[in-house]
């Protein structure tokens, strides 16, 4: 029973470890509830590996869509305006991309999903440092 319980422990713990470090976003498109992880919690310069997980309204995983990826950075001064785009490729039920920022600052993203001709779209913006 005790040994249960500590391995239960470990188990949270791990669990807890590995929320703390991803940014997580849960947001509706349509029909869809689209999971956002970011492998750094804030975003940084540079490299950050993205997993999108897309379900439909009965729960079950959507992996024929066309996923694309924009990322922009507003003009400030001293700096034009950044678009980037990117497409994620479909691994393991999820669709999967690296972003690059190029700077830190506030970013918006935007997660186009396409699937039989209807496209449907998620914003977020993170915080990148
Ligand atoms: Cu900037």
């Amino acid at each position: 029973m005790k040994k249960i319980l500590i391995s239960l422990i470990i188990i949270l713990s791990v669990a807890g470890l590995a929320s703390a470090k991803d940014y997580m976003v849960t947001k509706q498109a349509g029909d869809y509830a689209v999971s956002v992880k970011i492998d750094k919690n804030p975003p940084v310069t540079g490299d950050n590996k993205m997993e999108i997980t897309i379900r439909d309204k009965t729960g079950a995983e959507v992996t024929d869509a066309i996923v694309a990826i924009e990322y922009t950075m507003p003009a400030m001064p001293g700096m034009p305006a950044i678009n980037y785009k990117s497409t994620a490729e479909l691994k393991n039920k999820q669709y999967a991309t690296t972003l690059n920022f190029s700077m830190s600052g506030a970013w918006n993203i935007t997660i186009k999903i396409t699937r039989a001709g209807k496209t449907q779209s998620v914003k977020f913006n993170v915080d990148v440092s």
